[in-house]
């Protein structure tokens, strides 16, 4: 077969492909569930594993010519094991909402009970909201975040638990910044003899690195998203105990997908040997540390930062205190203009739309892979705060622009 590349082929997508990859040179990813992965995780994306059919589990296929494919699986699944002390790993699933689909067609019948956290609240599309096959498909009832505090409520939880009889707890978020005590989350599944799935997408590098406590070997399932704050190949990951690894891979294959991605699985396994490594520990300590300055700058410009700071990668921000005529898309489209990419966030309490709400989420782990320590960290904010105090001001966009470009010049990404 004659070759040829993508920039003779089609010089559309090509274009396009080198404008995303200069985009993401030239402005600082501040989406907290986004990160750079290396060359190396994109080398293993863009494999010829892409072309390779492998529906089933290493040793066990329903093609042939799967022997680098199960080599590939097999290296996932072994790292993945290390990484998060799992009995058994399943590195199939296609998105963190994919591995949350196989729990529930593990655990759940149709309307049976979902009890996780509102979405406003910082939960997931995927936990039970009524727009996802979750909401369609179970009954579900929702906890909170202590209006005061910001932090889970606790005992409410085990409240609701007690009195809604729940056949799952879903902990695990998308908007929370506090480190999560998944123990007092079993106590409540344990008091409605419940199962207990801790999603944890947004912080599996936290945990992986030791910076977070971990709920496996605490909770019967852990699900997360391979490509977060673990910055491995794009997916998902299902994590639980012996007793449950059959149900778990059936409910995956044949159950919720098909074909495995075997490109993606080949990114997870060099993203998970790059995250075995020592260097990957200080990486964690330092996204936790320069998500803990921005909240520092932000809480001493007088911007209200929910739960008052934060423990992990994210810093969410209640706008309506300081700026009460200010929306998150505004924040978000003065900030995009200076190449700060973040996004427009629902808070605790939410008073506005979903699509236009009232707060920001901004997180730490992409600018700390491009090398950003707390003192850069802390410029940005300020930057931040300038936009954020003059959203439509045209010269504080361009000023803020020129710094950002100055940023990015000093710290390359791929270069
Ligand atoms: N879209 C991801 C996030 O931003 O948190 C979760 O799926």
């Amino acid at each position: 077969m004659e070759q040829s590349h993508i920039r003779d082929v089609d010089p559309d997508a090509a274009d396009a492909l080198s404008s995303e990859r200069q985009r993401q040179e030239d402005t600082l990813a501040m989406i907290a569930s986004e990160n750079h992965v290396s060359e190396a995780v994109l080398e293993a994306q863009g494999s010829a594993l892409t072309n390779k059919y492998a529906e089933g589990y290493p040793g066990e296929r329903y093609y042939a010519g799967c022997e680098y494919a199960d080599e590939i699986e097999s290296l996932a699944i072994e790292r993945a094991e290390e990484l998060w002390g799992a009995e058994h790993v399943n590195v199939q699933p296609h998105s963190g909402t994919q591995a949350n689909m196989a729990v529930y067609l593990t655990a759940l019948d149709p309307g049976d009970k979902i009890l996780s956290l509102d979405l406003t609240h910082g939960g997931h599309l995927s936990h039970g909201h009524p727009a996802n096959f979750t909401g369609q498909t179970y009954t579900v009832e929702q906890y909170e975040v202590d209006p005061e505090t910001g932090y889970i409520d606790y005992e409410g939880l085990k409240a609701k638990a007690d009195e809604f009889n729940p056949d799952i707890i879903v902990s695990g978020y998308s908007a929370y910044p506090r480190e999560v005590e998944f123990e007092r989350i079993q106590e409540a599944a344990d008091l409605a003899d419940a199962y207990h799935l801790a999603d944890i997408a947004h912080i599996t590098g936290l945990v992986a690195a030791g910076v977070h406590t971990s709920p496996v070997g605490v909770a019967d399932f852990v699900t997360g998203s391979t490509h977060k704050t673990i910055r491995a190949g794009r997916g998902g990951i299902i994590m639980c105990d012996e007793e449950h690894a059959d149900d778990i891979d059936n409910s995956v294959f044949p159950g919720a997908q098909g074909g495995p991605l075997m490109h993606n699985i080949a990114g997870k396994a060099v993203g998970f040997k790059e995250a075995l490594s020592d260097d990957f520990e200080a990486y964690a300590e330092q996204t936790v540390k320069n998500a803990e300055a921005l909240a520092e700058t932000f809480t001493d410009a007088g911007l209200s930062v929910v739960s008052g700071g934060t423990d992990n990668h994210l810093v969410l921000v209640d706008l309506r205190p300081s700026h009460p005529e200010t929306t998150g898309k505004e924040v978000e489209a003065a900030l995009e203009s200076a190449g700060i990419i973040m996004n427009a966030n629902t808070v605790p309490g939410e008073t506005r739309s979903a699509f236009n709400p009232s707060g920001i989420r901004v997180g730490t782990p992409a600018l700390t892979t491009r090398g950003f320590t707390e003192s850069t960290v802390r410029e940005v904010g300020e930057l931040m705060i300038e936009l954020i105090d003059n959203p439509t001001d045209d010269e504080a966009i361009a000023a803020a622009s020129d710094r950002v470009d100055t940023l990015t010049d000093e710290y390359p990404l791929y270069g």
